[in-house]
């Protein structure tokens, strides 16, 4: 499989705006902020999609998952409100084929997926 752009961020292969690292766990602002908090919260393992994850997969999802509760209270947002998104393939709106928690926050969301 070759390097997905996140993993190339991971490597330091290209520049990121790293909010968040330890040994499973990458977090990082979205190059194309949809609001005022836009993390991308990435296991450093390089899965491309919720369909390619596994029974052995599921602590660090979950550890991924609590990261992006963690870096919401550091950024003050927990108490206000956020989301949390995993796009899947083509009509669930995936670019990047490397999974990834979008973190949004920061403003009032609406509920509307188009
Ligand atoms: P998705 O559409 O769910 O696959 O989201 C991919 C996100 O990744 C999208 O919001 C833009 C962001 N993104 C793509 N390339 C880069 C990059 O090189 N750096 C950063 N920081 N974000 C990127």
């Amino acid at each position: 499989m070759n390097d997905s752009i996140f993993t190339k961020i991971i490597k330091r292969e290209i520049p990121a705006d790293i909010i968040y690292e330890d040994s499973d766990v990458i977090a990082f602002n979205d190059i194309s902020p949809k609001a005022p908090v836009h993390i991308l919260v990435v296991p450093k393992k390089q899965i491309p999609t919720i369909n390619d994850a596994n029974d052995e997969d599921a602590f660090l999802l979950g550890k991924v998952i609590l990261t992006a509760s963690k870096i919401a209270k550091m950024k003050g947002i927990d108490e206000r409100g956020y989301r949390v998104i995993v796009n899947c393939n083509q009509e669930g709106g995936q670019s990047v084929y490397h999974i990834h928690f979008h973190l949004i926050g920061g403003k009032q969301l609406g509920w509307s997926p188009d």
